[in-house]
């Protein structure tokens, strides 16, 4: 795919974003070959255009990492993409900013150093993580009906919209990530339910292949930047007057916000 075609799709995919209006999936008509590698290409430029626009990367994120997420969305294999600082929320999401948004309870990550390299495991990361955290991920795909193929939601940045961050806090020898559980709660109801195993058996595993598929396209992960290692339940849909909270346990913390 040449360098105008990767922009024009960019630009197809930012207008969607900024104009709050759903947009068919690439590969319905337009290019039903997309590959994933010109998916990522097209991702690197609507990146590009919001930098050049002022705003910052906070982030990686991992996506479709966990079953629950993989059938949902009817996908077969992990992607990564970039929160930005204008997506952190800190206690109200204000809905008419998104198409059709959807929450995910997320577990984060904070590496101590730098992670470069195309070997990384999920050992290597356990012994670099410095802090984790509890978060959610608001997710708004620019695709109608949130219906796309792993390239479609690839050139879409992985449906990133907005992020909730909990309290940074130390992993200790007492928490296994693996076990951690939690429970996703709109308006006081329980609507997921799910633990760490469910992302690739354990969340370092998603941080560890977050860092082997950016070692692939020259980059790393910087110490630092926090991660999301992708949803551990299905994502549900937001209205306004929503109250939202991600509940964990084994001293992970939570985590919450208001749609007004
Ligand atoms: C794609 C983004 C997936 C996750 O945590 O699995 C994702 C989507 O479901 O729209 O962020
Ligand atoms: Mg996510």
């Amino acid at each position: 795919m040449n360098k105008e075609t990767i922009q024009e799709l960019a630009k197809y995919i930012l207008d969607a974003q900024d104009n709050l209006q759903e947009i068919k999936k690439i590969t319905l008509n337009l290019y039903p070959n997309l590959s994933i590698d010109d998916a990522y290409l097209i991702q690197e430029d609507v990146i590009c255009e919001k930098i050049k626009r002022g705003d910052k990367i906070s982030g990686p994120k991992m996506g479709l990492t966990s079953l629950a997420k993989l059938s949902q969305m009817n996908v077969t294999d992990p992607i990564y993409g970039f929160v930005f600082n204008s997506m952190i929320i800190s206690e109200a999401m204000n809905i008419s900013n998104f198409i059709h948004p959807k929450v995910e309870p997320e577990i984060g990550f904070v590496m101590a150093e730098d992670i470069k390299g195309a070997n990384v495991t999920k050992e290597d990361i356990l012994k670099k993580v410095k802090y984790i955290f509890p978060a959610m991920e608001i997710i708004d795909s620019r695709y109608k009906n949130f219906d796309f193929t792993l390239p479609d939601v690839i050139a879409d940045n992985t449906s990133a919209a907005g992020a909730v961050f909990g309290t940074y806090v130390a992993l200790g020898k007492n928490i296994d990530l693996a076990k951690v559980e939690v429970s996703l709660k709109i308006n006081g109801q329980t609507v997921g339910n799910g633990a760490g195993a469910a992302v690739m058996e354990h969340p370092a595993n998603s941080v560890a292949c977050l860092a082997n598929m950016l070692f692939k396209k020259g980059k790393f992960i910087k110490a630092g930047e926090p991660i999301l290692t992708g949803g551990i339940t299905a994502a549900y849909k937001l209205s306004k007057g929503d109250v939202v909270a991600a509940v964990f346990n084994s001293g992970l913390g939570s985590v919450q916000f208001r749609v007004i």
